[in-house]
């Protein structure tokens, strides 16, 4: 089996690298509509993108939480009935670089700037219709999806284990992304994709779906992402870093915010480094489990470095802090990130 790193091109002006991951850069936003294109979207590879021939490729469907275990083939998957959704896909770690930037208590892992998150049209087969077709017995407690990835360093194949509940409800195995069939890189040919759920939850390139009738511990629940499910608030502006704007005129400065806990309710931004903070605008459609665009008016009055903040709260009732706990594999940053901006001399 042949593998890449990441098979995809990853242009310096769309993407910044992270060793096998890249993210995308806040300026790709601009101007993308309401999905990121599949060239666009970051990867996030523990190993490397795997070249998966779909003609040979089979879903193995087993455990002792199944009556009748069983194969699928590509074909038989795209025959079953389909379903369509807008689903963001999260890294748990995204935003993990402003532990160190902002906070002074930096984190190692990827140094994840705001883009390690994408919103994709995902079309493919309900997991729990995958699973009344081999039958669950009631004793079930776990589904296993396994990748068939190159196994990373000691920790085995990346599995990440789902509770029966969640695999039953909106869980997608999907072989489409934005109406092509599913990037290499992005999990050809079928890949998980949970709503709400942290990313390493969405399984590519799924070789293997186990179903237990007791509670299953693999590092990818243990070690890596323990205590992580959903990802919390996050802003972005659709802006470069340190981007320059000509003084005097009106801008619009657009954005968007996001959260696995549910729908965006309200987008704040400040101007003056959190004194006084003005309601976004909301524009474009209002998902839950994928991202609420937004646009803010600002006339900025003198030249010179400013700081952009922007902060959402969601349907929890939480609204973005301006600090986030120390977490010591840096998940679940979701602090205010303070956008440096330069307004010049137009
Ligand atoms: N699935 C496999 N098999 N191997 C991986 O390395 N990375 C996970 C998840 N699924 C991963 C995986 C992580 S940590 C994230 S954030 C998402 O895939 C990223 O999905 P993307 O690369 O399509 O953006
Ligand atoms: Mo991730």
């Amino acid at each position: 089996q042949a593998t890449a790193t990441i098979v995809k091109p990853l242009p310096d002006h769309l993407f910044r690298v992270h060793g096998e991951s890249a993210e995308m850069r806040g300026e790709a936003m601009s101007g993308m509509g309401y999905h990121t294109p599949n060239d666009r979207f970051f990867v996030r590879n523990h190993t490397s993108t795997p070249l998966i021939d779909a003609t040979t490729w089979r879903l193995r469907v087993h455990g002792a939480g199944v009556r009748c275990p069983r194969e699928f083939g590509y074909d038989e998957l795209r025959a079953m009935q389909s379903r369509t959704f807008d689903v963001a896909i999260e890294c748990a770690g995204n935003g993990r670089r402003f532990f160190g930037t902002q906070q002074h208590d930096a984190a190692p892992g990827t140094q994840w700037g705001l883009g390690a998150i994408g919103v994709a049209r995902w079309r493919g087969v309900m997991l729990k219709d995958l699973l009344m077709e081999v039958g669950v017995r009631p004793e079930a407690v776990d589904v296993l999806p396994t990748g068939l990835d190159a196994p990373f360093k000691d920790y085995g194949h990346v599995c990440r284990p789902l509770p029966i509940g969640k695999a039953m409800d909106d869980v997608l195995l999907a072989y489409e992304m934005n109406g092509m069939p599913l990037p290499a890189d992005h999990g050809f040919p079928v890949r998980l994709v949970v709503p709400g759920w942290v990313g390493v939850a969405s399984i590519k390139w799924l070789g293997d779906v186990e179903v237990s009738t007791s509670g299953v511990q693999t590092p990818w629940n243990t070690v890596f992402y323990a205590d992580v499910t959903t990802n919390p608030a996050k802003s972005a502006f659709e802006l470069a870093w340190n981007a320059r704007l000509p003084v005097g005129g009106l801008h619009i400065l657009h954005g968007r915010s996001w959260s696995g806990r549910g729908r965006i309710v309200r987008v704040e931004v400040s101007f003056d480094g959190g004194a006084s903070w003005r309601e976004a605008e909301h524009h474009g459609r209002h998902l839950v489990s994928a991202w609420l665009p937004w646009h803010i008016t600002w006339a900025p009055r003198r030249t010179g470095a400013h700081v952009l903040m922007a902060r959402a709260t969601d349907a929890s009732g939480i609204t973005q802090p301006l600090v986030t706990p120390h977490h010591p594999f840096g998940y679940h940053f979701d602090a205010v990130v303070r956008h440096p901006l330069e307004v010049v001399n137009g």
